[in-house]
């Protein structure tokens, strides 16, 4: 597949594929890559045999655009496929539905029904590339719209040889996505015991290449986790899943636990990032041989994709995320990732151009081949201080670990709230130390340059027609329901239903009743993945999330670093807010609020607790509201200002209707002020063309700054 790694400098000197400490007199030998604990890698021979997978993730507008994304990228180098689907996508619902008007194609690729996932893959042979597919919510009827048109794309073949040759990765983890993300559908009972367990079940009897969940850390980290909240929530997460298999479905820990893979966020730490890779995996090896005592060596191996981190972007001098991107994806090469995939350097402000997803491309093209980083498995074996962190992170995350069992697992402590208010403590943490430039973000808040010169430095971005895409998406997705059986639609529908309202398990791959397999049943007489979702929140219901903030923690660290024009600072946007509540008779009341399918909530509750540490009354509106409910809630509650934070490019449809619903209502006074990732470009329209809101706080803005603003911008003595 590539060209072999070079193994003789020019000064002659060779190489060796591992190197080891030749006067350990362990009795069970040096820690070796592929020998249990698997510190040091899951293979024996690691990237010196096999490179890593290089996995782009991408997706956005039509299937047709994405398809032709994907064959260039793959004509280009790139080795396996990675789809990002749309919001509406994953929380299941159809692009007609009222909710998600200004979500269809913007952060990632519509699927509405097969005919959609025939065209994503149109001449790309499911047997042979590798499909990893970023999904959580709506996983049944997209695993299944994967499944039937893979089928469908070899009418000469057996259906079971070609389920049997798929090899990829579902998401499908779907506990993280109630802590950080929110793309759930249903509660968290059935999503794991019947979910979760009938596609583990289904998987690990038809389609055995296939991994079945890629539990994922990434997000955790994005949503602020540090590597040891990071490594105990991931692994916590991966033994419940196991627990679930074997418990809840029956099954054999050995023929579900090979297939489980993980999925790391690789930040700016370099050794730390190292570290957590090489602990983590020991982690897993000794947790589940513990736990479960496996037969098969592979149950124990903790195989992994990596991401660099998106949150570690800048938005000013976007060039420079070249070099962090670079950096990470050194770590995670370094650490022994199986995949990866390395950030454009514009994601910090949209969807990556054609350019700026090459270079991302090339830079682990040239990781590979050009710097000889793959000759050596774990090149960091043996030095004194990255086997001391790697064990030190490794105590941290297993001291957490034992926090999580002692609240009764990790569903439990998702439930309670407990690992939510954990990651929210430690974003606003963190907040504060970049506020405070206790954190250096260069070209943030050191090393800034003069706004002209910023100017200069903005880049494009990818624009999509989100109108212009939903119509398309409607349009087909009408003809499909008009040509297709609608006895047998119904029929399939039912039967999902009546499966899901069963107590009895169906988990097993065989079972008739399994919702995988039924879930095909209804792809292939062409329901559509709304109808799929729905069939099943008759039976389960949707999801409600509760709101909660976390206070003091931006305010106690922005204030540690004894810095007098931070502290100065601090107390002057407090006076601002006193002198407010003193000339207005109540203080400041802001609703931070989300629109659309957008379940990114980080930045929102971090603005939230930062703003309520500053002296304001904050309100948090729920997840995935319309314009008008947003507006109806700031008018209920009476808030001077709402806050919109919006991290998937609905900006342009849903703040213009935000303002329309609140001129309906008569409550025009209302000031909006909007954050998140928006584009420069956008900002005309938004603040001038539509004037549908007052200002709009970029990514690095400080907490205590964008408050200042906006005292400055609510209309005073409104009585
Ligand atoms: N020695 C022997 N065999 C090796 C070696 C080696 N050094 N390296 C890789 N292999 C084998 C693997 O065992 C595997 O074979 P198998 O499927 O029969 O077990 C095959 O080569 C493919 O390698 P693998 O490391 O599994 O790489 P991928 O197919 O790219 O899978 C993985 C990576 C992390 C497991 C997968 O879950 C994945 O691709 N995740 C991506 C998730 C993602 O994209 N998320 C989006 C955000």
């Amino acid at each position: 597949m590539h060209r072999l790694v070079e193994r003789i400098t020019p000064e002659k000197i060779e190489i060796q594929p591992v190197y080891w400490d030749l006067s350990d007199k362990n009795e069970d030998g040096p820690e070796m890559p592929g020998i249990f604990p698997f510190t040091r890698g899951p293979y024996a021979t690691m990237h010196t045999h096999r490179q890593w997978t290089i996995r782009q993730y991408a997706g956005f507008s039509t299937a047709e655009e994405s398809n032709k994304f994907y064959k260039k990228n793959l004509a280009a180098g790139q080795q396996g496929l990675s789809v990002a689907f749309d919001l509406p996508t994953h929380r299941g619902y159809d692009s007609d539905h009222e909710r998600v008007v200004g979500d269809v194609g913007m952060a990632g690729v519509s699927i509405d029904t097969l005919k959609d996932m025939e065209i994503l893959f149109d001449e790309i042979d499911l047997t042979k590339v590798s499909v990893s597919m970023t999904m959580n919510g709506a996983v049944l009827p997209i695993l299944a719209f994967y499944v039937q048109a893979a089928i469908e794309q070899s009418p000469n073949k057996d259906p079971s040889e070609v389920m049997a040759s798929l090899k990829g990765t579902i998401q499908n983890d779907i506990l993280k996505e109630f802590m950080v993300r929110n793309t759930f559908i249903y509660p968290p009972e059935p999503s794991v015991n019947r979910v979760i367990a009938d596609i583990m079940g289904y998987t690990a009897v038809h389609m055995t290449k296939f991994n079945s969940i890629s539990i994922s850390g990434y997000h955790l980290q994005e949503a602020g986790a540090d590597a040891a909240i990071e490594m105990a929530f991931t692994i916590a997460d991966g033994l419940e899943y196991l627990r679930t298999a074997v418990d809840v479905a029956k099954l054999n820990v050995d023929d579900v636990a090979p297939r489980l893979s993980f999925f790391w966020g690789i930040g700016l730490n370099f050794y730390t990032e190292i570290a957590k890779m090489r602990g983590a995996r020991k982690l897993w090896a000794e947790s589940v041989k513990e736990k479960f005592n496996p037969k098969n060596r592979k149950s124990l191996l903790l195989r992994t994709h990596c991401q660099t981190s998106g949150y570690s972007l800048t938005e000013t001098q976007p060039m420079n995320n070249i070099i962090r991107t670079t950096i990470e994806a050194m770590a995670a090469v370094q650490g022994g990732t199986q995949s990866l995939h390395t950030n454009s350097y514009d994601e910090a402000v949209g969807l990556p151009t054609e350019q700026s997803a090459r270079i991302a491309r090339n830079t682990q093209l040239i990781l590979q081949e050009e710097t000889g980083i793959s000759s050596v498995a774990d090149p960091w074996g043996g030095s004194y201080m990255m086997e001391s962190l790697t064990d030190e992170l490794y105590n941290k995350a297993k001291e957490i670990m034992v926090q999580i069992e002692s609240k009764g697992g990790m569903t439990a402590f998702v439930n309670n709230g407990h690992a939510k208010l954990m990651l929210e403590e430690s974003a606003a943490t963190k907040q504060g130390r970049v506020d405070s430039g206790a954190d250096v973000v260069v070209g943030v808040n050191k090393y800034r340059l003069n706004a002209e010169d910023e100017e200069l430095e903005r880049v494009d971005v990818l624009q999509i027609n989100n109108t212009d895409v939903r119509k398309k998406q409607i349009d087909r997705m009408n003809e499909i329901k008009a040509s297709r059986d609608d006895d047998a639609v119904q029929e399939a529908l039912a039967k999902l239903e009546t499966s899901a309202r069963s107590t009895e398990s169906t988990s097993t791959g065989d079972d008739p009743n399994n919702l995988m397999s039924l879930c095909i049943d209804c792809a292939r007489v062409r329901c559509t993945l709304g109808e799929m979702s729905q069939a099943l929140e008759n039976a389960w219901g949707r999801h409600v999330p509760s709101t909660s903030m976390v206070q003091g923690a931006y305010a106690a660290s922005f204030n540690s670093g004894n810095s007098q024009e931070n502290t100065e600072n601090y107390q002057s946007t407090f006076n601002m807010v006193e002198e407010f509540e003193a000339s207005e008779g109540r203080r400041p009341r802001i609703l931070i609020a989300k629109m659309g399918q957008d379940g990114h909530d980080r930045g929102a509750k971090v603005i939230a607790s930062g703003f309520a540490d500053l002296g304001f009354d904050v309100d948090i509106g729920p997840l995935f509201q319309t314009p008008k409910e947003v507006a109806l809630q700031a008018i209920d509650s009476d808030v001077h200002i709402i806050g919109v934070s919006s991290q998937a490019a609905g900006h342009k449809t849903l703040l213009p209707a935000l303002k329309k619903e609140l001129e309906d209502l008569g409550a025009d006074h209302m000031v909006v002020v909007a954050g998140g990732v928006i584009p420069h470009s956008d900002y005309d329209y938004l603040l001038k063309e539509t004037k549908s809101c007052a200002a709009i706080f970029g990514p690095g803005t400080r907490i205590v700054d964008a408050a200042k603003e906006v005292l400055n911008v609510i209309p005073r003595n409104l009585q």
